[in-house]
């Protein structure tokens, strides 16, 4: 049975491909999620991706993944990364391997912005590759699902 991974997006993703490509790129959340199913399929992974601007749904979702069956977590928590103490417990709380992602390279930008609070619950962070991030993300995801057999 293929094992399922949760991709979490937080604020404003949802608005990928209409303001600043120069920096998040061209794709729409549609796009890069259309590009993760592919990418699922040849890892016989399933994934369920979704977005939410409500810090409180990301919660909830984080905390119901185990429940669900999800065997991992692949968050782009948005701006939440830098501020969300309430993500980074309930990602602590999860008991399942999670890997932080980024499209941009939070490190080359604001100050405020190299700082993730989450970090500290993930087993991996990937930053700076556009969409193409996500597809790196689950190809660790499998590797750390692999590894755990
Ligand atoms: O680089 C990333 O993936 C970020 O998580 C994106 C967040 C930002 O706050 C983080 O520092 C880094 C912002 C996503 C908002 O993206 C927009 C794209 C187009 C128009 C408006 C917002």
């Amino acid at each position: 049975m293929s094992s399922k991974v949760l991709i979490l997006n937080g604020p404003n993703l949802n608005m990928l491909g209409t303001r600043e490509p120069e920096i998040y790129g061209a794709e729409t959340l549609a796009d890069i999620e259309q590009a993760c199913q592919k990418t699922a399929k040849s890892l016989d992974l399933d994934v369920d991706f979704r977005q939410s601007n409500t810090e409180g749904e990301l919660v909830d979702w984080i905390q119901q993944a185990g429940t669900e069956g999800f065997a991992g977590i692949i968050i782009n928590a948005g701006a939440y990364t830098h501020t969300s103490v309430a993500l980074l417990d309930a990602l602590l709380a999860c008991d399942l391997p999670v890997i932080e992602v980024h499209l941009s390279n939070i490190f080359q930008r604001e100050e405020f912005r190299h700082h993730s609070f989450i970090s500290k619950a993930a087993q991996g962070v990937i930053c700076g590759f556009g969409g193409n991030g996500y597809k790196l993300s689950l190809e660790g995801m499998a590797g750390l699902l692999q590894a755990s057999k």
